[in-house]
């Protein structure tokens, strides 16, 4: 695993300096999920493809920039999935964006997800790795450097309500706005990374992504996006579920599902079940 987070490492030394200097322009192309692929994006992925290659305990990886599977090596423990640069199109806007990576083994499902990294770029950068724990790592003279171990707490005063206008269950826009009435503030940049780092590190509330009327599968994808928060948080004293189970239960048959997620503090997350299953 150390090997993994090398090359993570490495590899996000070089898409910092791509955000900093790199076109923000769209590429001609769209991804698997149908988003139109930034130049960037396609950038951030050859550099991680081209890191990972070289890495002989990684047997395939799946991007979100890509439709099909990468085998690399037949005698590789590890299978990774990853989105290259997550909420790329907030780069234009000078907001923070990040990396996801789910680290699986034997199949790229829930059930064999083994660690998971992320790496946030913003005013600083920082990469937290989840096995046993949560420990957050900080780039300071061009080395991650151990900063500090995260845990959430039991509640917690932050909600990142993302759709919740056209979430497909009436009853949830009343269970945000309880949330609220109940003192939590908001904090939502449109960037999942951020949005979940900010939570982790302030001690907790509830980010949410139902399905919508018009995606009630979520647009949130399981392997690279879900999965890896999911085992974060769950690592983190948290919690994250699609509204009526786990998301470690979810079953994937294609590896760019989506689904529906919530991720947050235990308080929350139960909250979210009890008001699904009570309405659901
Ligand atoms: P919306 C970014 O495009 C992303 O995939 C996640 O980073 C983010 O949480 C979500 O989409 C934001 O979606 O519908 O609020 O713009």
């Amino acid at each position: 695993m150390q090997d993994i987070i090398k090359a993570i490492e490495e590899a996000s030394i070089k898409i910092k300096d791509l955000i900093e200097t790199g076109d923000t322009g769209k590429s001609e192309q769209e991804n698997s999920t149908g988003d139109t692929q930034l130049k960037l994006d396609i950038a951030s992925d050859v550099i991680i493809e081209n890191i990972f290659k070289q890495i002989p305990s990684i047997k395939a990886i799946v991007s979100e920039e890509q439709e099909e599977i990468v085998d690399l090596n037949e005698d590789g423990e590890y299978l990774i999935a990853y989105d290259p640069l997550d909420g790329s199109s907030l780069v234009d806007v000078n907001l923070s964006v990040g990396s996801i990576y789910g680290i699986y083994k034997n199949e790229f499902n829930a059930q064999n997800i083994v660690a998971s990294i992320y790496v946030v770029f913003g005013p600083r950068v920082e990469m937290v790795v989840a096995t046993d724990d949560v420990k957050m790592y900080r780039l300071l003279k061009g080395k991650f450097e151990f900063i500090q171990n995260i845990v959430l707490n039991e509640k917690g005063k932050l909600n990142a309500p993302g759709s919740t206008q056209n979430c497909w269950a009436p009853y949830h826009k009343q269970m945000i706005d309880d949330i609220f009435q109940d003192g939590y503030r908001l904090r939502y940049s449109g960037g999942m990374v951020p949005d979940l780092h900010q939570i982790l590190l302030k001690g907790g509330g509830l980010f949410s992504y139902p399905g919508t009327t018009d995606r009630p599968k979520g647009k949130l994808r399981q392997l690279f996006e879900v999965f890896p928060f999911a085992y974060t948080y769950e690592k983190a004293n948290g919690g994250a579920v699609d509204g009526f189970k786990r998301a470690l239960e979810v079953e994937t048959t294609h590896i760019h599902d989506t689904t529906p997620c919530f991720f947050g503090s235990k308080t929350e997350i139960n909250r979210v079940l009890e008001v699904y299953k009570n309405n659901g």
